[in-house]
């Protein structure tokens, strides 16, 4: 019998998704991304050995969150294979207060913008929890003038691309490019991704939600409700659901992709706007979960309907199985959620 070909995600972008002249600049972009996500892994792996665990002598970024060796770290390896790779203009970055305009001749003539959080959930990388990497790429709204800060505040259903690299048991890069939901896997020894999982649809319905349920009493009364719901006993919806929520988004997103489920970062009493950023965390998502077949609201709209007035715009987001998220809108709907 034939052996499957094993296609690298390049050839099977070129192949189909991303065939013709037109998408080149956004192949060759996409593999930037890649080549960064296989140094962060290098690193990610070695980090206990090369003491690059933990914080950044009490570094804060701009939310206030304490800065890991391994965020910087990880910030740099992107905005240096981004730029040097010459197919983005700029880049919006979870680690940088401003946005980065790249001024070198052939970046400055891109035809794309990245927003990215280099490493998302680096709180759990000294207990080896998978992290992951999150991006998001936009198209730059006016070719003929320089890039500025609100080229970047589009829509999140302008995406052209989206996706997360999760560094986990294995590196694996899953991806939209508006056609559907495709992994790659890292094969360690060739250092190259490859097809692993294709065209992924997320199962319409799940019996996981994702929360974290230290902030029960902070939430609103509807929220409450729900997750209450959520542990009552009824055959019928399967219910009791099983909570699950490892503290890293990557991570609790990818199970949902794959397994069906729901994940949750709401409003609370002390985050009025959630925590978890618009740009560069919910809008990618928000993208590859659709496109996977599942939803992402924040309580009252559709997350990629969200028009963004700043570039670290915060958003709730209630995210997976399109049943699951359907049902916990019903909850939200009330009076009880705002
Ligand atoms: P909490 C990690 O810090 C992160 O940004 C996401 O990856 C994760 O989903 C969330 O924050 C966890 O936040 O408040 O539950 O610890």
């Amino acid at each position: 019998m034939k052996k499957k070909e094993r296609l690298t995600a390049y050839q099977y972008l070129l192949k189909d998704k991303l065939s013709g002249d037109k998408n080149r600049e956004l192949i060759a972009l996409l593999k930037d991304i890649k080549l960064a996500g296989r140094q962060v892994a290098k690193e990610l792996n070695s980090a206990t050995l090369n003491n690059t665990i933990g914080e950044m002598y009490g570094k804060k970024n701009t939310h206030g969150e304490d800065v890991k060796k391994l965020d910087i770290i990880a910030n740099n390896l992107f905005i240096q294979s981004l730029e040097n790779g010459g197919n983005c203009a700029g880049i919006v970055s979870e680690e940088k207060e401003k946005v980065l305009i790249f001024n070198n001749e052939v970046s400055r003539n891109s035809k794309y913008l990245v927003c990215i959080d280099p490493l998302d959930g680096s709180t759990n990388i000294d207990v080896n929890v998978p992290v992951g990497t999150i991006f998001s790429v936009l198209k730059r709204p006016n070719l003929v003038d320089k890039t500025f800060s609100k080229d970047f505040l589009q829509i999140g259903s302008k995406q052209v691309a989206a996706g997360y690299i999760i560094y986990g048991s294995s590196t694996i890069y899953v991806l939209t490019v508006g056609k559907g939901v495709d992994a790659f896997t890292l094969d360690p020894v060739v250092q190259e991704f490859y097809l692993s999982h294709e065209n992924i649809t997320i199962p319409k319905k799940g019996r996981m939600y994702s929360v974290n349920q230290g902030n029960f009493y902070e939430f609103p009364l509807a929220l409450q409700e729900y997750i209450r719901w959520c542990e009552q006993e009824d055959i019928k919806s399967g219910r009791p659901y099983s909570l699950r929520y490892v503290g890293s988004m990557v991570a609790d997103i990818h199970r949902s992709l794959l397994k069906g489920g729901l994940f949750i970062y709401s409003k609370s009493k002390s985050a009025a706007a959630g925590k978890l950023r618009l740009l560069y965390e919910c809008n990618p998502m928000a993208f590859l979960i659709e496109q996977a077949g599942g939803m992402a609201t924040d309580g009252k709209k559709r997350i990629l309907d969200i028009t963004p007035k700043s570039i670290h715009q915060k958003s709730p987001i209630f995210i997976g199985s399109a049943d699951m998220v359907k049902q916990i809108n019903k909850f939200l709907k009330s009076r009880l959620f705002n």
